[in-house]
């Protein structure tokens, strides 16, 4: 136990401490009065920890215990004994109960009821939902799925870097900018760290990851976009093709999910979910093939119209249909399709066409990326093309005029990942305060 840890946790305590004494602390989750006894279910970070109370032993504290509101904080000094009737395997004869603080009643929202509260009333007291078992693990799952990735990344040499997020100018289109005033300037919150990644391309520097806050004014409330999400967003350097990007956003989602695996076990119990490891190398699936097949399904998708959320979905339950993967590749969008990405590379015999991919994770985009123009001259062309103005990327661009060798990279929606993972039904469910269009508070 640290030195700073004063209580002791429910997974701490084993037979060693049958007879002795300690302390523990917790919410009370419930008490029972059967009339001479009577148990307090007292919930902590690890679990759930019976409290039996004996009226003829201390009628002080036996009052005492009845008159706690559910979920208020104490702490309990007393005996662990051996019980056989106990779910742990052990319970507390106390000797001391303190208030720590009080909880207020009725509650906003019931801890260990059954009857499930609509997400709305759940994020409006978030604190009290991740009270719930399965709501924590999904947050416990989400940072060993970021320990997956950051130690697969370091592992592979890449850096971890941080970018700002007050930016002066937008990569992914206006329309889902957010403008701050900025002192006396306007600015935005950036959408991507796209440009800085990039920027660092030329530095020597060149294999880095960033896992940092996106920004996006997204018009409409759906439930896979946030206005707000975590992105994990990846740069290397001296790449061949698109192929050499897409082995890495490979490894990541290998490496990642063995490690939530091993290391996430009690919480995916939790969660009733398996993880399973899907088979690598991944299926890529071109862009054309992918219309055919979603076209199959009885959608209406023109070659150059962008899948959607319907077009993923349908492509999506053809792979599964077909036992092919819950993770496979789109790749070679045609260049009208990403014409608002004006720094992707179109390939030099078909310039229709680009090597950018999605990869989608059952029936979901999950991440986004490809091989980037380096050239100075066909990049500022295509930028022409995108009619940006020239002189509000001069930092970006002055450094593809000093030696930028070739690169690519992917932005990773975090959040899509860990809700397609643990098949959550709303992408807010993995964020801990959500933001969307009605959503600022708390
Ligand atoms: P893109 O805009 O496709 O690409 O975003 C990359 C990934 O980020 C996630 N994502 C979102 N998740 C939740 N809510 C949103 N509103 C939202 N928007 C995006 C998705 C998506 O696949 N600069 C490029 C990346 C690159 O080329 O490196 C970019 O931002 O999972």
């Amino acid at each position: 136990m640290p030195s700073w840890q004063h209580v002791t946790y429910s997974n701490e305590i084993g037979p060693e401490h049958y007879g002795k004494q300690l302390t523990v602390g917790g919410w009370v989750q419930d008490l029972r009065n059967l009339g001479g006894i009577s148990f307090l279910q007292l919930r902590d970070r690890s679990g759930v920890i019976q409290v039996t109370l004996l009226k003829k032993r201390s009628k002080e504290l036996f009052d005492l215990a009845a008159g706690i509101p559910r979920e208020s904080v104490v702490l309990v000094s007393g005996t662990v004994k051996e019980s056989k009737e106990a779910r742990a395997g052990f319970e507390i004869i106390p000797e001391k109960i303190d208030i720590l603080s009080k909880a207020e009643a009725p509650l906003p929202l019931g801890v260990i009821d059954k009857v499930g509260a609509d997400l709305d009333t759940r994020l409006n007291n978030r604190f009290m939902d991740l009270r719930k078992d399965e709501v924590k693990a999904i947050f416990q799952v989400k940072a060993k799925t970021l320990t997956g990735i950051r130690n697969y990344l370091t592992s592979e040499g890449f850096v971890e870097v941080s970018t700002p997020k007050i930016v002066a100018a937008g990569a992914e289109g206006g329309s889902t900018l957010f403008p701050i005033k900025y002192f006396d300037r306007s600015a935005f919150l950036a959408q991507s760290p796209q440009l800085y990644k990039q920027n660092l391309m030329a530095s020597g520097l060149d294999r880095i990851f960033e896992i940092a806050p996106a920004y996006r004014a997204e018009a409409s409330d759906t439930i896979r976009h946030i206005a707000e999400f975590m992105s994990l967003d990846v740069e290397l350097a001296f790449i061949r093709s698109s192929e050499d990007v897409m082995a890495v956003a490979e490894g990541i989602v290998m490496a990642s999910l063995q490690h939530v695996r091993e290391h996430a076990r009690a919480e995916l119990e939790k969660l009733g979910v398996t993880v399973d490891l899907p088979a690598a190398p991944f299926p890529r699936v071109k862009y054309k093939e992918a219309v055919e097949m979603v076209c199959g399904e009885g959608l209406k998708i023109r070659p150059g119209d962008d899948l959607g959320t319907e077009g993923e979905k349908a492509l999506g339950d053809v792979m599964k249909r077909e036992k092919r993967s819950e993770l496979y590749f789109i790749t070679e969008f045609p260049t009208s399709l990403k014409r608002g990405t004006f720094y992707a590379k179109r390939y030099d015999e078909d310039p229709e066409t680009t090597g950018y991919f999605d990869l989608d994770y059952r029936g979901q985009e999950i991440v986004s990326g490809g091989q980037r123009e380096h050239r100075y001259d066909v990049l500022t062309e295509q930028m022409r093309e995108n009619n940006l103005n020239l002189d509000s990327f001069e930092f970006y661009l002055k450094a593809f005029r000093f030696g930028m060798p070739p690169h690519g990279g992917f932005g990773f929606g975090v959040e899509r990942y860990v809700q397609k993972m643990l098949d959550l039904p709303n992408v807010r469910e993995a964020v801990l305060y959500p933001r969307d269009r009605s959503r600022l508070i708390p």
